[in-house]
């Protein structure tokens, strides 16, 4: 069989997306967006996207669909990312998306998809009532990486199946249709907090579409939203260990710590040598100070560029072109490969 590319082959180049399925949380953040800022920085090209096309899986109110996807450029924007340097643009833009989108579901494999725990997660017991979309949504994924022949994703640990699956797609077309086309893109999953949970529920994620407004820290909420939410979040009544290993057992205590570490960017070890041995009465109001200082001047940024939706709908539809600009000789060469007359 032969084997994709490594990936080393290719353009470093970055790709990733977030859902305007809701407003931004923290979990995005100190998940996704805190890292796709420094990849700026890196050796990589870096595209960014509002994945509007993988938001309507499930039902999405057409108002509240447009008013999420310009507060998401917002959050992009006021949280780091520049469009002079990043191409960002919203999914339904750039058509090329769907159109490999297509291709993949014909090489990804039913049984493949079936195993995705986020299916089962968001289809919940009613599975025969979800969206084909929903079903289908990891090959969109692929789709959405490999058409920009992306070699890096920064992602959260809960994406961490959908870019193994986005490897085995590679891998099977280049292997079906013998050729060396697409990259086996590397996840970058890195950082403090890779998987931040609900606020109320040290087992769950923490999430834009959770019922529950307390479970997470919004990025527009404002300080004393905040504090109150930090304050009321579940805890257990011991004072917290001075080392890691204390947190074993204590998923509630862990979740906090990992975002005190992820927003002041420290190690787990450095945060509990410093607050090793208090109670949560004295660690609630300290992490709700350190939150408040770096997510208001971001929802400060977020709530002046929401008031000019047209200066964002004109960064999203430059950026589409330049994404465009990548996408469309990537699908023109598939169709090729698969044998399309074009
Ligand atoms: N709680 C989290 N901790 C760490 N990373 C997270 N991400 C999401 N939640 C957390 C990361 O954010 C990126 C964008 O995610 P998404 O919006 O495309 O989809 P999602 O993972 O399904 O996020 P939500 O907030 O849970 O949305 P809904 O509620 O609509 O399903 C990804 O890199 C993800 O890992």
């Amino acid at each position: 069989m032969s084997e994709a590319p490594a990936s080393t082959a290719f353009t470093p180049r970055v790709f990733s997306g977030i859902q305007p399925s809701g407003g931004l949380t923290l979990g995005n953040y100190l998940g996704a967006l805190k890292r796709f800022v420094t990849m700026q920085d890196e050796a990589y090209q870096t595209v960014y996207c509002m994945v509007d096309m993988h938001a309507i899986t499930v039902w999405q109110d057409p108002a509240k669909l447009t008013a999420a996807t310009r507060e998401l450029c917002a959050g992009f924007i006021a949280s780091g990312i520049d469009p002079e340097r990043s191409i960002l643009f919203n999914q339904s833009q750039v058509p090329e998306h769907a159109q490999l989108a297509w291709i993949f579901n014909c090489v990804a494999r039913m049984g493949w998809m079936k195993r995705m725990t986020q299916f089962k997660d968001k289809a919940g017991k009613n599975a025969e009532n979800a969206s084909l979309g929903l079903f289908a949504y990891p090959a969109l994924m692929a789709a959405d990486i490999l058409v920009y022949h992306a070699t890096h994703v920064p992602v959260g640990e809960d994406q961490k199946q959908h870019l193994e699956l986005t490897r085995d797609i590679a891998t099977k077309f280049n292997h079906d249709y013998g050729v060396d086309f697409f990259p086996l893109t590397e996840p970058v999953i890195e950082g403090a907090a890779t998987r931040v949970m609900s606020l109320r529920d040290g087992s769950k994620k923490m999430s834009k579409s959770d019922p529950s407004d307390m479970s997470r820290i919004n990025m527009t909420d404002d300080a004393d939203t905040i504090a109150a939410k930090i304050r009321k979040a579940r805890t257990d009544p011991d004072a917290l260990p001075s080392e890691a290993d204390g947190l074993a057992e204590r998923p509630e205590a862990r979740n906090l710590v990992n975002i005190y570490a992820a927003l002041a960017d420290m190690t787990v070890d450095a945060v509990l040598r410093d607050v090793g041995g208090k109670p949560f009465s004295e660690f609630k109001p300290m992490l709700s100070e350190l939150a408040v200082s770096k997510l208001s001047p971001i929802s400060a940024e977020m709530a002046r560029l929401v008031a000019a939706p047209d200066e964002i709908d004109r960064i999203l539809s430059r950026g589409a072109e330049q994404a465009r600009d990548i996408a469309r000789p990537i699908v023109e060469k598939t169709y090729d490969i698969v044998g399309m007359v074009r």
